[in-house]
């Protein structure tokens, strides 16, 4: 049984290949630091990872990769609930209803949509043009009050604001649907790829240089560091003047999110040094935090019986509470349920 006395958070990663830091400071190390305060779902979104080409095999083998990732970063299955989002059928049912509430226009505003389908939208899946509605159900079936997301997923959750405000007006049902708060790490905002400061760090970047994996060996994260992308000037002085470097920008926003420092003071340190110092300086750091969490995934990897005892586990919990919600929508929406 589901204790519902706190405010509830639901979010979720893909999963659509390893995980890398910008997972992992815009998303997955907020979701550690919120789960003593409040009622948390976190979801391997697998539903979301199959709007692009996924190998069967690799999707089952990524699935339990981000269960590990969850628990070796810190998420306590005993406190959260850990889950594989196509378990529990509630979320596709409830997209359903969500399609016929989202206007196309909405949809067509998406900047995700065109990022991913990029010129040859025609052969995009169908599914990838409505995933941010997959996104709203996801949320609101757990009535979840606050969304720990990234910065690229915010145009996502504004939509699913708009779109539970229509289903209570729509249906006259006033609160029914919590309109939930995104939040948002302002310091980290948003990874870049190590080699173009203007892209988003990502799992599907073709170039391995372009992140760090969660499952890189040290070696390797210091070589991907000694190759990160800087600028041909010295550390600047002063924050504007950074903020015009993209590569140095986003290497200095990485230190910061795994180290706590401000910004600020980074700069004090190395400012008019060229950034050899700076590089080593941010592996050693990588290094150290990353380790004991690639260990731990490796480990829990070699346990799939406990993993998919966690996922069956966090199954029953979610599903107890969508199930309710569900039941209430269709009532709702006039759909007639025969209680068996
Ligand atoms: N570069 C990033 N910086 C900050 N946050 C990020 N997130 C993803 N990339 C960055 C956040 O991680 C959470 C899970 O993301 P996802 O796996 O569901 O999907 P995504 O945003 O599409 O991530 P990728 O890595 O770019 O995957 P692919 O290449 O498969 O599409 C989200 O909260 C997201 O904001």
């Amino acid at each position: 049984m589901i204790e519902m006395k706190k405010n509830t958070v639901l979010s979720g990663v893909q999963p659509s290949g390893d995980l890398h830091i910008g997972n992992y400071l815009g998303a997955i190390k907020n979701f550690v630091d919120m789960q003593n305060d409040y009622n948390c779902f976190f979801c391997i979104v697998d539903l979301h990872a199959i709007t692009v080409k996924q190998d069967p095999k690799i999707l089952k083998t990524n699935t339990l990769e981000v269960a590990a990732t969850y628990i070796a970063s810190g998420i306590d299955p005993k406190t959260s609930t850990i889950f594989n989002q196509s378990s529990v059928s509630a979320h596709a049912e409830l997209a359903w209803i969500i399609n016929c509430v989202t206007r196309m226009g909405w949809l067509n505003r998406m900047t995700q949509f065109k990022d991913k389908a990029g010129a040859d939208k025609e052969n995009a899946s169908s599914g990838l043009f409505t995933y941010p509605n997959l996104m709203a159900a996801d949320i609101l079936i757990y009535k979840a009050t606050h969304v720990p997301v990234g910065n690229d997923q915010k145009q996502h959750l504004e939509l699913t604001r708009d779109i539970a405000q229509k289903f209570n007006r729509d249906f006259k049902c006033e609160n029914f649907f919590p309109i939930p708060e995104p939040i948002i790490d302002k310091n980290i905002s948003r990874i870049m790829s190590l080699k173009d400061g203007s892209q988003k760090m990502s799992k599907s970047d073709l170039s391995e240089y372009s992140r760090i994996n969660l499952l890189d060996e040290s070696d390797i994260i210091i070589k991907k560091i000694r190759k990160a992308k800087t600028a041909d000037t010295l550390m600047p002085e002063k924050i504007k003047d950074i903020l015009k470097l993209n590569e140095i920008n986003n290497l200095l926003n990485i230190y910061s999110g795994f180290t706590g420092i401000e910004k600020q003071m980074l700069v004090e340190k190395y400012k008019g040094q060229n950034f050899s110092n700076f590089k080593s300086d941010l592996s050693d750091i990588l290094v150290e935090q990353i380790k004991p969490i690639t260990s731990e995934i490796k480990k829990l990897m070699q346990n799939k019986d406990y993993l998919l005892e966690i996922l069956q586990d966090g199954q029953n919990k979610a599903n107890e509470v969508a199930q309710k919600t569900l039941n209430d929508v269709y009532d709702l929406v006039g759909f007639i349920r025969n209680e068996t």
